[in-house]
């Protein structure tokens, strides 16, 4: 699909409402929710991005895209939920210690969940006792998401955490400045570029496929 420049706008401009209509009208029309997100809905975000890197837009105009963007992500998240499965087990997702961003996060526990596992979200700025009371109440997959240079260290140290218990619980990690190599220095079990990596990746943490 080409992009819809009416949804990219929209999101672009904070427009939560018009969003929200502008998503559903695409469901409504049969587009498949991945397009929607991958032509539409996540390039705005990147763009509103560069923008500010480019001082053209400030916090508040990144903050009122994220709300509209979330708005859309509203109407996809029961889309992408299979209902009447079995749980093929426990994936908690968080944003780390010092990180508000929580798009990304978003994304990606509403995938996993998709996928027919049960997500515990414990939301954002999550320090080691969030994820440790994760594990306690059954998470054998986290998930960790952090968008800034600042936050990403902190991965290291929930790493170090857990195999320091000597913890079998599994530890991915992403969000927009890591990487393989990152995830490899710090022992962690898996990494993923996106929502649909993620997927795969707890799969293959939890060996459900090869
Ligand atoms: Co912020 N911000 N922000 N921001 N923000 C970035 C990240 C930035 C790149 C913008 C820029 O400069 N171009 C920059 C970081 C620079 C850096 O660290 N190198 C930045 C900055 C600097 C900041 C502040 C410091 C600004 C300030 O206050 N001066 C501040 C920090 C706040 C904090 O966290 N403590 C800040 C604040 C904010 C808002 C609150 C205004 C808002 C967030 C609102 C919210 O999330 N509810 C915001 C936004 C919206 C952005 C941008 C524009 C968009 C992020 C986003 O939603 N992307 C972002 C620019 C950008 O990303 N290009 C930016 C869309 C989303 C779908 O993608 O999150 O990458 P993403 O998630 C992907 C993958 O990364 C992956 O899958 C997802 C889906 O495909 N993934 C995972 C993510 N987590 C994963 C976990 C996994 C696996 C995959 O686990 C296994």
């Amino acid at each position: 699909m080409a992009r819809n420049e009416e949804l990219f706008n929209a999101i672009m401009n904070g427009k939560r409402k018009d969003v929200a209509v502008l998503v559903q009208a695409e469901v409504n029309a049969g587009t498949n929710v991945g397009t929607i997100l991958m032509d539409s809905m996540i390039p705005a975000m990147r763009e509103i991005g560069a923008r500010f890197s480019r001082n053209e837009v400030y916090v508040p105009e990144m903050l009122i895209a994220a709300r509209a963007m979330q708005a859309g992500l509203n109407i996809i998240d029961p889309l992408l939920t299979k209902s009447g499965h079995e749980s093929l087990g426990k994936v908690a997702v968080g944003s780390v210690k010092g990180d508000l961003h929580d798009i990304g996060k978003n994304l990606v526990a509403m995938m996993v969940k998709g996928a027919g596992y049960e997500i515990m979200d414990l939301g954002v700025d999550c320090d080691i006792a969030k994820y440790d009371e994760a594990v306690s109440n059954g998470a054998q997959v986290i998930m960790l998401s952090a968008l800034l240079t600042t936050t990403m260290p902190y991965m290291k140290e929930i790493v170090t955490h857990f195999k320091a218990k000597g913890s079998s619980v599994k530890i991915l990690i992403g969000g927009a400045p890591v990487t393989q190599d990152y995830a490899n220095e710090i022992g962690a079990d898996g990494y993923a570029t996106d929502a649909n990596q993620a997927v795969a990746a707890v799969e293959k943490a939890l060996g459900k496929k090869s």
